[in-house]
């Protein structure tokens, strides 16, 4: 093998082109950012908050969290995100988004960037998105790439982004909008704007394409503090923040961060009784099968949850459904999740602790976002 001489890999490093990958930020350069004054911009669907700029989604709209866990839908993705800066003590500036559509998404990243490129707002500290389009491997080598044999894996990928958003632009032109998304995100990073995504909830088996362009992917960490199983984690991803939260119900309202604080009050939620209350100590032979998921041998999900749970593991963008989808690009795979004891009764039991008051858990590398400014 020939080895380059320094001088050589210098050159090599300055003549890359511009918008080569960069491998995100660090943690120590996410926290330099939490502590500066600057502002962080959350670009989501709000529903409860009403955002800075933006759309405050219609009242009438179900939502999509549950925070209560009685399987109604209380609140938007982004009422979620935002609530959990809040706990963090960390102010934030919110860019409502009108739908999950292919205009929405990246539209919102345009009308930021033309507001701080037209000095309409400061140069913010970072813009944060907590979508995902998520690709596997196989698809890209097939779909974009066009090449089966191409060496390709989650570890080496970073070193391939350039020739995979060359593919999105020669195959479906400068206009598509992950073309454009990478644009304006390049375009932000030369103004002082790093923008960072979720690293999303595929378990690993796919990767965002938003990582791959030039943003700063977040994964999320688990109870245990370990990398959660649902996080993606490849060579985009550089840092991890908690990502699950287990909503507790207490005198007026949920606690979602277990300082026995309600953050959510009983106004805000549909109130009905908790499924986890519901379903506890039921024998699980006894319930209409079509109430019940089953996953692992004694794990079960309730149905309303399961529509969530498979849009999370199982679903697969491609190019042609970033017009008008919303379960191609947002994945959120919260689930009811029981597990049956020995007498064949059911246990939601997320926090392990027992304590009789847990009713729901969400969690999702975009709630790891939330968690941005906590190490
Ligand atoms: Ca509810
Ligand atoms: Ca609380």
């Amino acid at each position: 093998m020939r080895l380059l001489s320094t001088a050589l890999i210098s050159l090599l490093i300055t003549v890359l082109p511009a918008w080569a990958i960069s491998a995100g930020l660090s943690s120590d350069q996410i926290v330099s950012i939490c502590n500066s004054q600057k502002e962080i911009y959350l670009i989501d669907v709000f529903k409860n908050l009403k955002p800075t700029f933006g759309y405050q989604q219609d009242e009438a709209l179900k939502g999509e969290i549950d925070v209560d866990g009685d399987g109604v839908h209380d609140i938007l993705h982004g009422d979620f995100v935002a609530k959990i800066f809040e706990l963090n003590n960390r102010p934030l500036k919110t860019y409502g988004m009108k739908g999950y559509g292919k205009t929405s998404v990246q539209g919102a990243l345009g009308d930021l960037r033309y507001f701080i490129r037209s000095k309409q707002i400061p140069v913010p500290g970072a813009i944060i998105m907590a979508m995902s389009h998520s690709f596997s491997i196989e698809k890209i080598k097939i779909e974009l790439l066009r090449d089966k044999k191409i060496d390709l894996n989650f570890s080496n990928i970073h070193l391939h982004s350039d020739k995979i958003i060359q593919a999105i632009k020669d195959n479906y032109g400068d206009s598509h909008m992950l073309y454009s998304f990478f644009k304006d995100v390049q375009d932000l990073n030369k103004l002082g704007v790093p923008v960072m995504v979720a690293s999303g909830n595929d378990y690993s088996t796919k990767v965002n394409l938003a990582s791959l362009m030039g943003t700063t992917s977040i994964g999320a960490r688990d109870l245990n503090n370990k990398v959660a199983a649902y996080s993606n984690e490849n060579s985009y991803v550089s840092v991890y923040r908690p990502g699950d939260f287990i909503g507790r119900k207490i005198i007026g309202g949920v606690d979602i961060n277990n300082d026995g604080v309600a953050d959510f009050s009983q106004s805000e939620l549909s109130g009905g009784q908790s499924l986890a209350s519901i379903y506890k100590s039921k024998k699980v032979e006894l319930l209409d099968i079509k109430d019940v998921g089953k996953n692992l041998d004694n794990e079960f999900f309730i149905s309303s949850r399961n529509f969530n749970l498979k849009t999370g593991v199982n679903s697969e963008a491609t190019l042609s459904l970033f017009d008008a989808t919303y379960g191609d690009i947002s994945h959120y795979p919260s689930n009811m999740s029981f597990f049956t004891q020995r007498d064949g009764s059911l246990l939601f039991n997320p926090a392990g602790d027992n304590s009789l008051n847990q009713v729901s858990i969400n969690y999702g590398t975009s709630f790891a976002i939330g968690n941005l400014c906590i190490q």
